[in-house]
C-alpha cells in the first residue's frame, strides 16, 4: 500500500475508535473519589481524557465511542457539554457506552476486552474497518494514523503501541520484547522483574495499552475469549499475550516524529496516576520549555470551557502586588495581592491578600484566604483555604492534617479543611 497523505486520511476515516474509560485510578486518592480518573482535571483547561479524544479527532478519526463504568457521572457531564458537536449526517459517531448489564442481568464490566466485548452489537453499527483501542488516562500527543499506517502494511493481527521507559518503573506496564523487524516475540503483563531492552540494560519497553485491530478480526478473538472461562477479559492480561503467541502482534514505537511539525522536544507519554505525578506533570508545564507542549496550534486539545471573564491581577488596598511568576492562570481567577510562582491555576481560582504559592496546583473554584502559605500542594475542586493556613513547611503536621505523599506532595480537599476547624 503507497503510504501518501491521502492513503492515510482513508485509513482514518474507516477507523473507530474505542477508549476506555471505566477504571478506578485508586493510586490517586481522594481526587478519584467522586470522579473516574480520565475525568480528572489536568493543565489548566482539559480533563485527563481529552487527550486521548484530541488525538483521536487531530488523527482523523470521526467515530469514537468511551466505555465507562467507576463514578462516571462528572466524565459523562463533561463529555456531553464538550465532545457533543459530531453529526450523523457527516458519518460522524460519538458514543458514551456505560456498563448497562446489556449481556447479562448483574454483569458489569469485567475486564477492558469485556468492555468492548459487550459492547459489539453497537460498535458492528459504526462500519468500521480499523479499531484502535485507547486508555482514556494518559497525557500525551499522538498522530494514530501513522500507527494505522504501519497496522496495515505489516498485516499485523494487532499493533501495539510502545514506549521506552527506565526498566524499575516498567512493573505497572505490560512489557515486550520484540526481533529485528518489529514484531513482537515476548509480552508479559506487569512483571516483578521486567526484560531489559537488548542493547540497554536499564531501560524496558513498555506497552501504552494502545492497540490497533482489523474490526473482525477483533470481534472474533473478544467472542472466543467471552466463551472462555479461564480469561480475566482483559487486552493486556489475555487477548495481547495469547495473540503474541498464537498470530502476529507488531510494535509501533512512540516517538517525537508520530506528531507532525509538533515543537514537543521529546516523546512525551505520561501516567498521571499517583498524587506525585499528577502534580508533577502539572508543574512541569510552568517550566521554561516544557516538554508538553499545549499551545501546539498544530495540535489542539480539545475540551469543555466554562465563558468566564479573563484572569484579573490586582493591587489590594495596601498596595500589595498581586502577581504570578512562572504560571500558568486560567480564566475567571483573581490574583488580588497575593504572589504566586510556579503554580497553575484553573478556572476561577480567587487568592486573596498576602497570600503566597509556590508550586501549587489549585482545581477549578478554588479560593486562597488571606495570609495561606502554601507550597508542594494539589488542592480539589472548590476548596476554600482558611485564612492563615500553612502547607509545606511542617512534613509532620500536614501529613496529619491532609494526604502528604512520601516525596512531599500534599493533596488537600474540603473534607480535610472541614475536619481542622472541628
Ligand atoms: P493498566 O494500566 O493496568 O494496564 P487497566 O486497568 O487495564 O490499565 O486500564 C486500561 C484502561 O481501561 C484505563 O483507561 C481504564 O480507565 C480503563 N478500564 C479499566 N477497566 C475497565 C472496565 N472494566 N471498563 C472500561 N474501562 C476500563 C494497561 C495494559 C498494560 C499497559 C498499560 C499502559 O494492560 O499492558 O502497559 O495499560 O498504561
Ligand atoms: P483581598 O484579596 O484583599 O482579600 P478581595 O479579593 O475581596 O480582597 O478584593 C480585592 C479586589 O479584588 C477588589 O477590590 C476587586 O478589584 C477584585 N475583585 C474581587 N471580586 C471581584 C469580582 N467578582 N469581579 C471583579 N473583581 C473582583
Amino acid at each position: 500500500m503507497p503510504t501518501n497523505f491521502l492513503t492515510q486520511r482513508r485509513l482514518a476515516r474507516h477507523t473507530m475508535a474505542i477508549v476506555l474509560a471505566g477504571g478506578r485510578g485508586s493510586r490517586l486518592k481522594e481526587l478519584t473519589e467522586t470522579r473516574a480518573k480520565p475525568a480528572v482535571y489536568f493543565g489548566g483547561k482539559s480533563r485527563i481524557i481529552d487527550f486521548a479524544l484530541s488525538n483521536a479527532l487531530n488523527s482523523g478519526i470521526r467515530k469514537i465511542g468511551v466505555a465507562t463504568q467507576y463514578k462516571a457521572h462528572s466524565l459523562i457531564r463533561h463529555l456531553q457539554r464538550g465532545w457533543n458537536f459530531f453529526r450523523a449526517e457527516r458519518n460522524e459517531i460519538f458514543d458514551i457506552l456505560p456498563a448497562s448489564q446489556r449481556v447479562e442481568e448483574g454483569k458489569w464490566y469485567a475486564g477492558t476486552a469485556d468492555a468492548v466485548a459487550q459492547n459489539i452489537d453497537i460498535l458492528e453499527g459504526y462500519e468500521a474497518d480499523y479499531i484502535v483501542i485507547l486508555a482514556g488516562d494518559h497525557i500525551y500527543k499522538m498522530d494514530y494514523e501513522l500507527m494505522l499506517e504501519q497496522h496495515v502494511e505489516s498485516k499485523a493481527d494487532v499493533t501495539v503501541g510502545c514506549i521506552e521507559v527506565p526498566r524499575e518503573e516498567a512493573t505497572g506496564f505490560g512489557v515486550m520484547k520484540v526481533d529485528t523487524t518489529g514484531r513482537i516475540i515476548d509480552f508479559v503483563e506487569k512483571p516483578a522483574d521486567p526484560p531489559p531492552m537488548p542493547d540497554d540494560p536499564d531501560r524496558a519497553l513498555a506497552s501504552m495499552g494502545i492497540y490497533v485491530f482489523d474490526r473482525k478480526y477483533l470481534f472474533e478473538r473478544l467472542l472466543e475469549d467471552t466463551d472462555n472461562p479461564e480469561s480475566t477479559h482483559d487486552f493486556g492480561k489475555d487477548i495481547i499475550p495469547d495473540i503474541v503467541r498464537n498470530g502476529k502482534a507488531v510494535a509501533h514505537r512512540f516517538t517525537t516524529s508520530c506528531v507532525r511539525k509538533s515543537t514537543d522536544e521529546e516523546a512525551y507519554w505520561r501516567d498521571v496516576g499517583t498524587v506525585d505525578a499528577f502534580w508533577q506533570a502539572n508543574v512541569d508545564l510552568t517550566d521554561f520549555t516544557p516538554s508538553l507542549d499545549l499551545y501546539d496550534t498544530d495540535w489542539p486539545i480539545w475540551t469543555y470551557a466554562e465563558i468566564v471573564p479573563p484572569a484579573k491581577f490586582i493591587h489590594d488596598e495596601e498596595k500589595r502586588r498581586g502577581t504570578a511568576t512562572s504560571s500558568l492562570v486560567s480564566g475567571g481567577c483573581i490574583i488580588s495581592g497575593a504572589g504566586i510562582d510556579k503554580s497553575l491555576l484553573f478556572t476561577g481560582v480567587h487568592a486573596h491578600s498576602y497570600s503566597q504559592m509556590e508550586h501549587v496546583v489549585a482545581l477549578p473554584y478554588v479560593t486562597i484566604n488571606r495570609k495561606a502559605r502554601l507550597k508542594q500542594v494539589v488542592i480539589d475542586r472548590g476548596v476554600t483555604i482558611p485564612p492563615g493556613l500553612v502547607v509545606g513547611e511542617d512534613p509532620e503536621e500536614d501529613a496529619r492534617r491532609f494526604r502528604r505523599t512520601e516525596k512531599g506532595t500534599c493533596l488537600i480537599t474540603q473534607k480535610m479543611i472541614d475536619r481542622l476547624e472541628m
